[in-house]
């Protein structure tokens, strides 16, 4: 290569073939370096380590945990199998999906439009849309049964329209979606630990005026929060708990009395240098007795439906207690020892660990709120968020530093109270800018040290160029023992945000739909008005006014109606019964032109709903693979013109 074709320095070009920042780490001497196996080339490293952790899948072999996986912006959850890291599936919850129909069948839109306010409605309306078509989906939680997971539900948020949902893990479909009144950005989400989910907490990150009604626009100083406790079995909001300052992320404690949430932005700023402006930030403490105690005395306002407490600062209320956090605090994360919870510092290098026991005595005598503050190691640069391993150590993510550090809280306690003790276990460089770790069961009873993975933002020059908008990077480390040893490497696409890894004996997961699923259950009761039998072989176009249903059969390869025929202008519904009751055997509907296509499991019933506008012959089909005759599996659909 000559002089002047060199290309740029890139970390790459310096390293050689086998990429690794932790090459680079060691040969500057700028980090400490506390594991031996950092420095080998990752790829070569990830294929002969997974051997020698015995963390190996073979072509068939099923994975030892599942992995839900959040996908930030893309909307979905995605289920992973952990340590193979195969993605199994994806779970359309926020997002449009063009295979399953989410977002298009009768069934997916009213999920995706009843939890809507109206407020909400009318806005999208003027939009020309029924429903929000992106999301941005953080945070994945599990339901909880006495502080493990209990394989019922997953929870999740978006931050993008300020929305819940649920999804039932017995068939891995969302069922119910709902906006939150008030709040901005639902951002920190969890589901009660203790001693059931009945609860699920989230936080709105984003602050404005009380009532959001275009009266009080640039006036920050009247500008609130809202945290919120959703009934997790009705997918109603119990109560919420207005704040001072903004809320980032919540978690809660294992004895279903303390819920907590950072705030970066105590200072109320409305821009970056106002919001980064005090060295102290801090966690608000909630107070669920006392909060569930003032709703039954009636100390709430209501506001667009919600019962709504005043947890303010400054105000002498026995719902809140703010303790003071440095530096635009971001992860919060409660340790599986019951005691303690980490928060970490972001513009801050350190992690502080609050004893939830020692809260008692903020709320009830009066105790200054640092006292909490057990210990506040520095770790490093940019720390995001903790995990555990159910031993006493933690891994803390260092978005800055692109590295993981391993540390005890016990000797952090010991060096906080003046002992000559380091809490640093290990740093191990991970590629590049981790956000959000979890291990095995991490935020559970049960959590375990098996696998730790960290989900890095940034891949940077680590695969082949795929144009500006590079893929994101993930990395899954055995963690048994005294070693952290990568077993997994690999790009993903937006974004790993967050991601929780359950042992499968905690699920209990359907193979074939049942046929009375309530999913279906408004087609149910329709099918009945107009006398077909859901359950049966169906035949019948049922007219009524200029509105049509086509009730249809699928049974593989064939569709029970080869032909259907409608007025231009008919409005539509085709319902699909899907008759196979074998295992994976899935068809589809998709008519032609008409932007429909949906997915029908075994057993299912499903269905959409469009206008015929343009007579002429469409032809529909079955879209998911489903028999060597999978191609023939078509039928057509006559429009004829609108008698004039
Ligand atoms: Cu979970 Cu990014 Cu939404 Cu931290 S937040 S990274
Ligand atoms: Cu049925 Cu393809
Ligand atoms: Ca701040």
């Amino acid at each position: 290569m000559s002089e002047d074709k060199k290309l740029p320095i890139s970390r790459r070009n310096l390293l050689g073939a086998t990429a690794g920042g932790a090459a680079l780490a060691g040969a500057f001497g700028t980090r400490a370096m506390l594991t031996g196996t950092a420095a080998v080339g990752a790829a070569t490293l990830a294929t002969s380590a997974r051997a020698a952790a015995g963390a190996e899948v073979a072509p068939g072999q099923l994975d030892e945990y599942y992995g839900f996986w959040s996908s930030g912006q893309a909307g979905e959850v995605r289920i992973l199998g952990v340590p193979s890291m195969r993605e199994l599936m994806r779970i359309p919850v926020f997002n449009m999906c063009s295979a399953t129909g989410w977002g298009t069948s009768n069934e997916s839109k009213k999920i995706l439009t009843e939890g809507l306010t109206e407020k909400t409605k009318a806005l999208l309306a003027a939009n020309g849309k029924e429903f929000p078509e992106n999301g941005d989906l953080h945070h994945p939680h599990m339901s909880f049964t006495e502080g493990t997971y209990d394989g019922r539900f997953l929870f999740m948020n978006d931050k993008a329209n300020t929305r819940v949902a649920r999804v039932r893990c017995d068939v891995m479909k969302c069922d119910k979606i709902i906006e939150i009144p008030n709040a901005k950005a639902i951002h920190g989400l969890r589901p009660q630990k203790w001693p059931r989910t009945n609860y699920v907490f989230c936080n709105g990150e984003d602050e404005v005026p009380m009532v959001n009604d275009g009266q009080i626009l640039d006036e920050p100083e009247k500008y609130v929060n809202f945290y919120t406790a959703v009934n997790a079995d009705e997918m109603t909001v119990a109560w919420q708990v207005m704040v001072t300052g903004n809320l980032d992320n919540t978690d809660c404690d294992y004895e279903g009395k303390y819920a907590f949430s950072t705030s970066y932005n105590s200072e109320m700023g409305m821009n970056l240098s106002d919001m980064t402006e005090s060295d102290m930030d801090h966690v608000v403490v909630f107070n669920i007795a006392e909060i569930e105690a003032g709703i039954a005395a009636g100390d709430f306002i209501e506001l667009n439906g919600v019962k709504v407490l005043d947890g303010r600062k400054g105000t002498d209320n026995k719902y809140t207690r703010y303790i003071p956090i440095p530096n635009n605090p971001h992860g919060c994360n409660m340790a599986p020892d019951k005691i303690h919870l980490c928060i970490a510092g972001k513009l801050s290098p350190t992690v502080s660990v609050i004893d939830v026991r020692k809260l008692d005595a903020v709320f009830n005598d009066g105790a200054d709120p640092r006292s909490v503050v057990v210990a506040e190691p520095e770790l490093g640069l940019g720390p995001l968020h903790t995990c555990f391993d159910g031993k006493g150590d933690c891994y803390t993510t260092l978005f800055l530093d692109s590295q993981v550090v391993k540390w005890n809280i016990e000797d952090a306690i010991k060096l906080y109270n003046g002992e000559d003790v380091n809490p640093i276990r290990a740093k191990h460089d991970v590629h590049y800018q981790p956000g959000h770790n979890s291990t095995v069961m991490g935020e559970t009873l049960e959590a375990t040290d098996k696998y730790y993975i960290t989900m890095n933002k940034f891949s940077k020059d680590r695969y082949l160029n795929v144009g500006p908008l590079k893929p994101e990077n993930e990395q899954l480390f055995a963690i048994d023992g005294d070693n952290m040893t990568l077993i997994h490497d690999g790009p993903t696409f937006a974004e790993p945000h967050d991601s929780i890894i359950v042992d499968p004996t905690k699920m209990n997961i359907k193979s074939i739909w049942e046929r009375d699923d309530p999913m279906w259950a408004d087609t149910r009761a329709q099918a009945e008005v107009d006398g077909v039998d859901l359950d049966d072989w169906q035949e019948s176009i049922i007219r009524d006014g200029n509105k049509v249903r086509v009730y249809m059969s699928s049974n593989a390869p064939n569709f029970s109606l080869e032909t259907f025929t409608v007025q231009q202008g008919d409005e539509v519904t085709v319902i699909v019964t899907n008759l196979d009751d074998i295992d994976d055997l899935t068809h589809g509907f998709t008519m032609g032109n008409h932007g429909v296509a949906f997915e029908v499991g075994p057993q299912a019933t499903a269905s959409a709903t469009f206008v015929a506008a343009e007579p002429g012959v469409y032809w529909y089909y079955c879209q998911w693979f489903c028999h060597a005759l999978h191609m023939e599996m078509r039928g057509r659909m006559f429009v004829e013109p609108r008698a004039s």
